[in-house]
């Protein structure tokens, strides 16, 4: 479609060395064309050049004091994507891969993933090139407080609510929370994924692992099958990775493989997950040093082999681009019949090409891990409201909400007879309530 081909392209010359950000959008845009055709309003009122544009961009400069005295200087991001269906929304996300174009990417697939999940929250995403690794709590402190003395003017209860992302957990809430609190000197939810102490929910810490298995016993259950006696590979061993580690555990899966930014360690009888948590949330280890060799799992340098371990589900649950067409290629020819992913954009678009080719069922990020944005909103309902509702009811909130976007990406798919195929279902259904909103508001 012409009118599609050009906004691309658009976005392509208007944002050069974005590779990242060209990639989501050559994805998202021709997938939501049938919805297009439907309603030529979207075109006639300019709503996908409005779309593909951020409506605010913020890059500032953080300076702080390393623990040898010396200043360093990192760059810091908000992308205050789109805000037709509610206040902007998303993590924060401290990698020395950072830059513009994976926060944009970041943000864009924000704004369909946050509609999917049926809560009043518009897109964002930001962060940092800062490093969390290696450095010290008090370094970490430091350069939070830093990083939220600029951001505090940009965000609000009611006006932006970051969360974390990677190398962004607990800790890193709590400081970024304390510097806002102090700066703004008013209590209020501008954060999510907040200690128990001072406004967090329960099942935040779970939510996006959780939330992942449970897209993916919906989507197994639709072929009569489940998680019993499955092989799963686990990419990553952070906060989705160990959390949806953990529910394949507990639905009678076993996990063979999981792994960091070094490698990856495997066991064909199955995982101690309870050693990696330990390992990865409260020492701070790298994966090598926190299984037992004992246990006959093995550790293997290069993280990126580990879709070579023989499973027949696949989770990559680390970072962007992680599983290229050969990885997609051994993983079906091992047998694989399914794929899940946690993190964002995790499969490139030539791997996605032959899961849909060999029938490998495959459920995108924007649907499949946006149990913990859902969970977020949940976090913000509850501030608002001054109360806390219990593990059980969010965990029963976060299962009906993940049930619910299945629901929606199949019949989409199906309704535009793509049946199956949940990334154009996911696209299309995340789009359908902005483009709405958008027509809805004039324009702005
Ligand atoms: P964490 O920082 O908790 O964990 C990230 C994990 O991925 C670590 O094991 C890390 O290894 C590994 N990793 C990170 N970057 C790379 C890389 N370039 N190459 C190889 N491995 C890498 O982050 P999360 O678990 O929160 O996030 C993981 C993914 O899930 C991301 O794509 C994120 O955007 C997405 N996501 C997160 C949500 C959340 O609520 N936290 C919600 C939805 C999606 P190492 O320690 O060696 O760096
Ligand atoms: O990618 C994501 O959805 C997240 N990092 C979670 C965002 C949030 O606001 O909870």
């Amino acid at each position: 479609m012409a009118y599609v081909n050009d906004v691309i392209l658009q976005v392509i010359k208007r944002n050069p060395n974005e590779p990242e950000f060209h990639q989501v959008i050559k994805e998202v845009l021709p997938s939501i064309e049938p919805l297009i055709e439907e309603n030529q309003e979207i075109k006639n009122i300019g709503i996908l050049e409005r779309f593909v544009e951020p409506e605010r961009q913020i890059i500032f400069r953080v300076s702080w004091v390393d623990d040898n005295g010396k200043t360093q200087v990192n760059r810091g991001f908000r992308i205050q994507f789109n805000s037709s269906i509610g206040p902007y929304k998303g993590g924060l996300r401290f990698h020395p891969t950072v830059n513009i174009g994976i926060m944009k990417f970041l943000a864009f697939e924000q704004i369909l993933k946050n509609s999917l999940t049926g809560l009043p929250m518009g897109g964002g995403k930001g962060g940092s090139d800062f490093d969390p690794k290696g450095k010290s709590d008090a370094e970490v402190m430091r350069f939070c407080q830093s990083f939220m003395t600029e951001l505090h003017r940009h965000i609000g209860a009611e006006l932006d609510v970051p969360a974390g992302d990677i190398g962004v957990g607990a800790r890193e809430i709590g400081f970024l929370f304390g510097q806002y609190k102090r700066l703004k000197n008013v209590y209020e939810g501008v954060l999510t994924g907040k200690g128990m102490t001072f406004g967090g929910s329960f099942v935040r810490t779970e939510a996006t692992g959780y939330g992942l298995i449970y897209f993916m016993e919906e989507m197994l259950g639709e072929e009569k099958k489940d998680f019993a006696g499955k092989k799963v590979a686990i990419s990553g061993s952070g906060n989705v990775a160990i959390y949806a580690a953990q529910k394949v555990q507990q639905l009678g899966g076993r996990v063979v493989a999981m792994s960091d930014s070094n490698g990856y360690i495997y066991n064909q009888n199955g995982i101690d997950i309870e050693e990696i948590k330990k390992g990865k949330e409260i020492e701070r280890k790298r994966i090598s040093q926190c299984y037992l060799p004992a246990s006959n799992t093995k550790y293997a340098e290069n993280c990126f082999d580990i879709w070579s371990v023989k499973c027949d589900i696949a989770l990559p649950c680390a970072t962007e681009n992680e599983i290229d067409e050969k990885a997609a290629e051994t993983l079906v020819s091992n047998g694989c019949i399914a794929v899940g992913e946690g993190a964002n954009m995790p499969c490139t678009p030539e791997a996605i090409e032959v899961f849909l080719k060999n029938k490998v069922l495959y459920a995108p990020g924007k649907a499949a891990n946006a149990g913990g944005v859902a969970t977020s909103g949940l976090e913000m309902s509850q501030n608002v409201m001054r109360t806390f509702w219990t593990f059980e009811e969010v965990d029963a909130k976060l299962k009906t909400i993940m049930q619910n976007i299945y629901k929606k990406s199949s019949e989409a798919a199906v309704r535009f007879g793509h049946k199956g195929n949940l990334m154009v279902g996911a696209n299309i259904a995340g789009f359908e309530k902005i483009a709405h909103a958008m027509l809805a508001q004039g324009i702005v």
